[in-house]
């Protein structure tokens, strides 16, 4: 998939978001969901997305919803060091299949990193 595109209303998260697909969520509210990666670099990989914007990937995002997620996204951050105390937290986010990205809906990874555990994957 390249990075630009028309959004796919099928993609894995929009199936989450329409409750299509089982997820574990961590938080939520009526802008953003966050839930755990089915397959986690580490203990505690969590994905923030947005409910409400069809963007494939950070190009298409209207800046208000993508500061809806960002806040998010430290939110998460916050919590993840308060419940797992990790070393660090990579906050990562992939744009098109060349950037890495393999699910085709905006999305960071908030991944809590531990100074003796290697990632995972
Ligand atoms: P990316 O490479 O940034 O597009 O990462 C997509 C992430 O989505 C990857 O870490 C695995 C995760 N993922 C893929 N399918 C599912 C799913 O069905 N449920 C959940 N919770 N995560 C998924």
């Amino acid at each position: 998939m390249s990075l630009h595109g028309p959004y796919d209303p099928d993609n894995i998260f929009a199936r989450i978001l329409r409750g299509d697909m089982p997820n574990v969520t961590v938080w939520e509210d009526d802008d953003v969901l966050a839930f755990m990666d089915v397959f986690p670099q580490s203990e505690g990989h969590v994905l923030v997305i947005s409910k409400t914007a069809h963007a494939r990937t950070l190009l298409d995002i209207a800046p208000e919803a993508l500061a809806r997620v960002t806040a998010a996204v430290q939110r998460i951050a916050r919590a993840v060091d308060k419940a797992l105390a990790p070393d660090g937290i990579s906050v990562m986010q992939f744009n098109g299949a060349a950037g890495g990205q393999t699910v085709f809906h905006l999305h960071f990874h908030v991944i809590p990193r531990w100074k003796d555990r290697p990632m995972k994957g």
